[in-house]
């Protein structure tokens, strides 16, 4: 018989089978522990406490998945303390065993620890995400891991937050049995032979050591692997009682402190942007099976690596046979290197590596169901590609272009088939970056888009959909944030002392260092295909570098120098006469400047910029802009992404910041004024994350 608890939905399912109580988690899609679960669950638990048919019970859940924890997008809600229910399920006097399958996270997998013993599917997923989100578990996981399977695998798991599989969770303790089926039965079976006193846990020792996890701290707020570890501490030397209240304590200061706000808004935002109006929810995707990549360069063929990963065949085309065999060559220098790392199989690096087929003719591209070109940044070139393609590919193909900032309505006016034109702007390197920016033009039909943002989840990338509009999101912001870095070279800093600043706020890589690894010759080549700038400060530095020969990484010169075959950006003082000798020429005097200047300014343009296009509506929301530029420009996650910091400064102070530098580079005036959307929200007391709120 199959009972019903909490309100509305039934968020816990109830089964009597034999004299075993269910008790089944039941709120789609991942089991979340919402307050109102975590009440229903302990009212199920109360009602078979107080049955006299029940010997044992047993906790599972229905769905994909055991329970991926505490409801991010609940904290602060009103509930029970986090540690009654855990608290409960140990002190039951009837044996309670989890019945583990999928993802069984942060504080899913602490009600598990709690019960008396955890049966496991083959498939399961443990782990405790919490120091990613700059938590730390706060349902009793500090103090119930260490003393299941000691400190040492249990602060791994914690520090790392990545989830281990069955094997490695069998071998650590962390699981009493694992189970290919039947993981129901083997559960109850378990309870009622501990109902009988017929099993009993075994306390092992020594403490096994947790296989193949890595602190992830270093990229990560401190305070939260700090207070982890003081816990587990705690939990050798203490009392339960006393280390769960160091937990809640702990648990208290890193849930309100901004890195935590931080990341949870990281981790919402990414998930919010793939939420689009316009595209009607559950629409379902065209499948791919069958992709055509044009062009074998860098970019292309990283795409075609990133579709064979998914399973997806690739025709890679270009009509240099040079250019198919260097990519060739680099398709398989991946793979095998994946395989190297014990990623893949030898199986599926071959599968893999077969799955592209280069060739020279375009007419491999007809009967495909998506085509990405990712051929030079040249309109005409690009016009004419699409027009080609319109006549070639059968009705119902996706025209994707991989263009970083070129008007992607021109090309779908190129064909007959606007609908099906978009922007799928991948990040260099293709396989390794996970933004995927998915432009949606004037007329690209919301078909197009739920197969745009469903090929995103196949390749495991972040989707943002923007507008169209010149460098769409990202590329965009590059522009001022890349005028201030470059600026600031000319008034006197040095690309160290530029990147080293951006490095220390938290950015992997300054700006310069980025110039070099691209390509200066790019970049000026970019900004003559956009329209001029006025102002011949602006591309100078790079356009006299390029000029001397010094391309970057490539030509062993660019901002910096390097050493023959390593990409270790050294210091280069030509490169940095030749920056005086430009500056001179441009009647700029050198001055003394501080990391505080370069940090501001740099940020200052980047949010100002977002600011703009935002209210142009480029990008529907703030968090949009803050996914991109997390996930395709090294902005610090802590920190949330530009436009949560700006939110953190505080509007009016990020518009009294701009009216000051305004002020003291006069003739840069233009480029301090502040977005009208800006000092809209600044006047009315409200910021991007409420502007968000109100957004569909
Ligand atoms: C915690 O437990 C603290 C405790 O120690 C103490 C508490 C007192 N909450 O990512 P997906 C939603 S902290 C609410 O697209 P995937 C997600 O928004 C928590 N919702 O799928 C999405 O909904 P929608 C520790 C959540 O397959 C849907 O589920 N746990 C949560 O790519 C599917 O998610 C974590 O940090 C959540 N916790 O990845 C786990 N998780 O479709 C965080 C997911 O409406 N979650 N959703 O947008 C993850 O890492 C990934 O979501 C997961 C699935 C790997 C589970």
């Amino acid at each position: 018989m199959m009972t019903e608890v909490g309100q509305g939905a039934a968020l816990v399912l109830t089964e009597q089978r034999g004299a075993v109580a269910v008790l089944r988690l039941n709120r789609p899609p991942v089991n979340a522990l919402a307050p109102a679960l975590v009440q229903a669950l302990m009212d199920a638990l109360q009602q078979a406490q107080a049955r006299g048919d029940v010997a044992a019970m047993v906790l599972a859940a229905e769905g994909r998945c055991f329970s991926v924890g505490a409801d991010i997008h609940a904290f602060g809600d009103a509930g029970p303390d986090p540690h009654v229910l855990p608290c409960a399920l140990t002190s039951s006097s009837k044996p309670i065993v989890a019945a583990l399958h999928g993802e069984v996270l942060g504080g899913g997998l602490e009600l598990a620890l709690a019960c008396q013993a955890r049966v496991a599917s083959a498939d399961v997923r443990l782990g405790l995400p919490e120091i990613t989100l700059g938590l730390i578990p706060g349902a009793g996981g500090t103090q119930r891991l260490p003393r299941l399977i000691g400190p040492e695998a249990a602060l791994a798991l914690m520090l790392s937050g990545q989830p281990i599989n069955s094997a490695d969770a069998l071998a650590v303790g962390l699981v009493d049995a694992v189970v290919e089926e039947g993981l129901l039965d083997c559960a109850c079976a378990l309870a009622l032979r501990l109902a009988r006193n017929e099993s009993r846990r075994t306390v092992r020792a020594p403490w096994p050591v947790m296989p193949s996890v890595k602190p992830v701290t270093r990229r990560l707020p401190e305070p939260a692997a700090s207070a982890i570890r003081a816990c587990v501490q705690a939990a050798s030397d203490q009392t339960m009682d006393d280390g769960l209240a160091l937990e809640s304590r702990w648990f208290a200061q890193c849930l309100a402190s901004p890195n935590s706000v931080a990341l949870r808004h990281a981790f919402a935002a990414e998930r919010r942007a793939r939420q689009v109006p316009g595209v009607p929810a559950g629409s379902k995707a065209r499948d791919v099976h069958h992709a055509a990549v044009i062009g074998a360069g860098t970019m292309g063929h990283g795409i075609a690596i990133c579709l064979a990963e998914a399973g997806i065949q690739v025709d890679l085309i270009d009509p240099d046979p040079a250019a198919l065999q260097r990519a060739q060559r680099a398709i398989e220098r991946h793979h095998l290197q994946t395989q190297a790392k014990g990623r893949i199989s030898s199986e599926q690096a071959q599968r893999r590596i077969q799955l592209v087929r280069t060739g020279e003719s375009l007419a491999a591209a007809a009967d495909v169901d998506l085509v990405v070109e990712a051929v030079f940044e040249n309109m005409a070139l690009k016009c004419q590609l699409f027009q080609q393609l319109d006549g070639l590919c059968r009705t119902g193909t996706l025209l994707a272009s991989n263009t970083s900032s070129l008007d992607i309505d021109r090309m779908a006016q190129a064909t007959r088939r606007p609908g099906e034109v978009l922007g799928l702007h991948f990040f260099g390197p293709a396989p390794a970056m996970r933004l995927l920016e998915i432009v949606r033009g004037a007329q690209t039909s919301g078909q197009a888009l739920v197969d745009g943002l469903a090929l995103a989840r196949r390749l495991g990338k972040v989707a943002v959909v923007a507008r169209v509009g010149p460098g769409f999101i990202g590329n965009r912001m590059v522009g001022p944030y890349g005028r201030q870095a470059e600026r600031l070279l000319l008034e006197g800093a040095t690309p160290t002392q530029v990147d080293r600043a951006l490095v220390n706020f938290g950015f992997p890589m300054g700006p310069h260092t980025v110039g070099d690894m691209v390509g200066l010759d790019v970049g000026v080549r970019a900004a003559a295909e956009a329209s001029p700038s006025a102002d011949p400060r602006d591309g100078a530095v790079a356009r006299r570098l390029v000029a001397e020969g010094r391309l970057g990484q490539k030509s062993g010169t660019g901002l910096y120098r390097y050493e023959s075959g390593s990409r270790q950006a050294l210091p280069d003082p030509a490169a940095e006469a030749l920056i005086r000798d430009e500056a001179r020429r441009l009647g700029i005097n050198p001055r003394e400047i501080d990391d505080s200047e370069i940090v501001q300014r740099c940020l200052l343009a980047l949010i100002n910029e977002g600011a703009a296009l935002l209210g142009e509506g480029v990008a529907l929301r703030a968090g949009d802009i803050d996914t991109v530029w997390l996930n395709g420009y090294g902005f610090p996650r802590w920190l949330g992404g530009p436009m949560h910091h700006a939110d953190q400064i505080g509007l009016p102070s990020v518009l009294d910041r701009l009216a000051l530098w305004a002020q003291a580079c006069s003739s840069d005036e233009a480029l301090w004024r502040p977005a009208p959307l800006l000092i809209e929200l600044a006047h009315q007391g409200s910021n991007f994350a409420d502007l968000d709120r109100q957004t569909p």
